[in-house]
């Protein structure tokens, strides 16, 4: 039997901005060519969505890739669950090339409530998995797919060890998560709860999404793969030498499928370390032209191209460096983000310098007040809780008003839904 496995999609991301339509055509060459080899089931490991509530005109797009499997030459029958009721299942989703799916933490949602994933198992487009599994036969034999969904990271061990899956015999058996595994994390500030040896032994093949760069490891003399994601989320430079796709998997056996589709990807370091900003700014220029000038594997895309500026200025400031001028120059050409976290000026002392985004604070007020800003942040939203008026307030001892603030943040999130992490 062959299996495809697909890594998160995050359909909708980068909704509005010129790569809107970049996850939905990565999950499209995804899905379309892993039908194409003729794989037999199609298991996705969560963060299908790049939101937990998706526009319709995410859905609409979305459905049309899902409708992919359904046309496909279908081999497998379903012989079985565990801890799903066979009633749930519509007899849709067993149609053409089934699919199994996790949600991940993009899909997320408060208990009781549904989540997309749901959704396109009520409309009979796939099996969804939440400590629960599936059992196919199919060419070759029987094919046991067990997933646990995303869970936050503090209930993970529980929810595993309560879950306590157990492989099927007589059948190739699967074991799907969503989570930080260990060294394998989202990213660099998060811990795992769990470790790849948490997991039980006795699977033939461990699978895990949530992180978005590929990765292909063993666990108990097995192959643990991450497929990564298909559409560039984080722009990391692991991003940038790790290709994108899916996995094949036929008698145990991975084989990586590239796609063709996502545009390339450059991250680079300016070393900017004594430099006049006008020369900086014709040096990173020239750094582009060569980038876009070089060899290219997808040429029918404008690249996205990441330059971090790093070093100290000869004099200026680093706010002088124009990097909007220079995006706008290469709009049509490439997708261009300059960071200049790790730029600095002369006029910023040494010790300053350590305080990095702290930049030009003066006083400590000042400096408590840009932690909290950037803390705020890193959250990624900061809806109606502004930073500088809060700690005006905490400076005035109005704790009252901070709390009922902070209370109406939460109450908001709650009401938004907004999602943790990747
Ligand atoms: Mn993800």
């Amino acid at each position: 039997m062959k299996l495809a496995v697909i890594g998160d999609t995050h359909l909708g991301a980068k909704w509005g901005t010129p790569r809107e339509g970049d996850s939905f055509e990565q999950a499209e060459e995804a899905v379309r060519r892993a039908v194409e080899e003729g794989a037999d089931l199609l298991l996705l490991l969560g963060d299908l969505f790049d939101t937990r509530i998706p526009r319709p005109e995410v859905w609409t797009r979305a459905m049309r890739i899902f409708t992919l499997p359904k046309m496909g030459r279908g081999r497998v029958r379903l012989v079985g669950t565990v801890g799903k009721e066979e009633g749930e299942i519509s007899p849709l989703s067993l149609q053409g090339v089934p699919v199994v799916s996790l949600h991940g933490n993009h899909e997320s949602r408060t208990e009781g409530l549904k989540n997309p994933v749901e959704v396109l198992e009520a409309a009979g487009m796939l099996l969804h998995l939440h400590r629960e599994a599936v059992i196919f036969e199919g060419p070759g034999g029987r094919v046991a797919v067990h997933g646990m969904s995303y869970v936050p990271e503090r209930y993970a061990r529980g929810f595993l060890q309560t879950w306590n899956p157990q492989p099927v015999e007589g059948a190739f058996n699967v074991l799907m998560l969503h989570q930080s595994l260990g060294q394998y994390v989202f990213s660099p500030e998060e811990v795992s709860a769990l470790s790849p040896e948490d997991l039980p032994p006795g699977f033939d093949l461990y699978l895990c999404g949530h992180i978005h760069y590929r990765v292909e490891s063993t666990l108990h003399g097995k192959p643990l793969l991450f497929p990564g994601s298909t559409e560039r989320t984080q722009l990391l430079p692991v991003e940038a030498s790790n290709r994108k796709g899916f996995y094949l998997v036929e008698d145990g056996r991975p084989r990586f499928v590239e796609l063709e589709s996502p545009r390339d990807f450059f991250y680079e370091e300016v070393e900017a370390e004594g430099m006049e900003v006008s020369l900086l700014q014709e040096r990173v220029r020239r750094r582009v032209e060569a980038l876009l000038s070089g060899e290219r594997k997808n040429p029918r895309k404008p690249p996205l191209i990441r330059l971090k500026l790093k070093g100290r200025l000869a004099k200026g400031r680093k706010g002088d460096f124009d990097e909007a001028s220079l995006e706008e120059e290469f709009s049509d050409r490439a997708l261009l983000v300059v960071s200049k976290e790790e730029l600095s000026s002369p006029s910023e002392g040494a010790g300053r310098e350590a305080l990095g985004r702290l930049g030009e604070a003066g006083t400590l007020e000042e400096m408590t007040l840009r932690l909290l800003e950037a803390n705020l942040s890193e959250l990624g939203y900061s809806y109606g809780l502004e930073a500088r008026s809060l700690y005006n307030l905490m400076l005035e001892g109005k704790v009252e008003e901070v709390e009922e603030k902070v209370r109406a943040f939460v109450r908001r999130l709650v009401e938004l839904e907004l999602g943790e992490g990747a």
